[in-house]
């Protein structure tokens, strides 16, 4: 983990539930069971900024003058209550819109209700969770858990085409009592041509070493839809991406379409049954990935080494930025 990744480390999925907490990160998965979430129901604080970046993009950011693209992960687990205390540092209104999870209307972050924010002002957004339960007329509702996301809603147009576009968007996952938790979570945004709004060809490329439990999110945003393809690695197209159990019927895919606002994520074993290499990820919508919408998952032996792979041949390095460690 670079400092970066430090920076924008933001534990809002509160501690684990360990078993023993002489389980080093990355262990788990080989050395015990695995952790998992707890129950939710806090009430979770955090302040975040929306601000320019260079080049025409704009951030999310948990500090001033540490936004980011993507912006920072938010996790929470079912029952949560999180407000969000937004500043608006940039010179054109802005707001906070979120998916999947429940909000009042005052907590919207669209202009038509009224519910963005001015140049230099501030606003509280709140976002509640909810674990799922049987409705007093016998039906089912689900619950809040999911790989979800938010992005600005006001800049450009009324549906923050601009705003999306420049890179004001980030992760969300609320977590299920009992879901297990990741090592490290990486967020890959198909965002028109490009990932999280860097050059083509550039990546981002993830680092783990083999046997780490690596969650990805993936979102898209934009005109096109994409397809997610991760090399060597398969999951499960349902909520966790992970199976239940043997009789889960959940269909074990490695490739998954995501169009506009679409949102999903899956945990992988590093290296399961493949070992260490420089894995390719990319959209395989191929006009695509021959365009540069592709990223390498570089998965380590313990020494550190990844065979076949020369991090001074290839056109760029690894950064571990858009990465979330959980240090459980
Ligand atoms: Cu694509």
């Amino acid at each position: 983990m670079d400092r970066r990744g430090f920076n924008r480390r933001v534990l809002l999925g509160g501690t684990a539930v360990a078993t023993s907490l002489s389980f080093a990160p990355g262990a788990a998965s080989a050395a015990g069971p695995a952790k998992t979430a707890p129950a939710g129901g806090e009430v979770k604080r955090i302040k975040l900024y929306a601000e320019r970046l260079d080049g025409g993009r704009m951030g999310y950011g948990l500090e001033k003058g540490k936004a980011s693209i993507p912006g920072p992960l938010i996790e929470l687990n079912e029952g949560d209550t999180l407000h969000v205390e937004f500043e608006n540092t940039m010179d054109v209104p802005v707001s906070l819109h979120v998916h999947g999870l429940d909000y009042e209307i005052s907590s919207d972050g669209t202009k038509q209700s009224k519910s963005d924010v001015e140049p230099g002002g501030t606003r509280t957004y709140t976002w509640r969770t909810h674990a799922p339960g049987r409705r007093k007329d016998g039906t089912w509702r689900a619950g809040s858990a999911g790989y979800w996301h938010y992005h600005d809603h006001v800049v450009g147009t009324e549906h923050g085409t601009g705003g999306i576009r420049n890179g004001l968007y980030g992760p969300v996952i609320v977590r299920r009592k009992g879901d297990v938790l990741p090592d490290a979570t990486h967020t890959v945004v198909f965002n028109d041509m490009t990932i999280n709004n860097r050059p083509a060809h550039t990546g981002p490329d993830f680092e783990a070493t083999v046997g780490d439990r690596v969650e990805f999110v993936v979102i898209t945003h934009g005109e096109f839809y994409h397809t997610f393809h991760l090399h060597g690695h398969r999951w499960a197209d349902n909520r966790t991406g992970m199976l239940t159990g043997p009789d889960d019927p959940s269909q074990v895919i490695d490739n998954k379409i995501c169009g506009p606002a679409d949102s999903f994520g899956f945990q992988v074993i590093a290296g399961e049954g493949v070992g260490a290499g420089a894995w390719m990820y990319h959209c395989h919508v191929q006009s695509h990935s021959d365009m540069g919408m592709v990223g390498l998952f570089l998965v380590k032996k313990p020494d550190g080494t990844i065979p076949g792979h020369d991090p001074h041949e290839h056109h760029h390095g690894a950064d571990s930025g858009e990465g979330h460690e959980h240090g459980h």
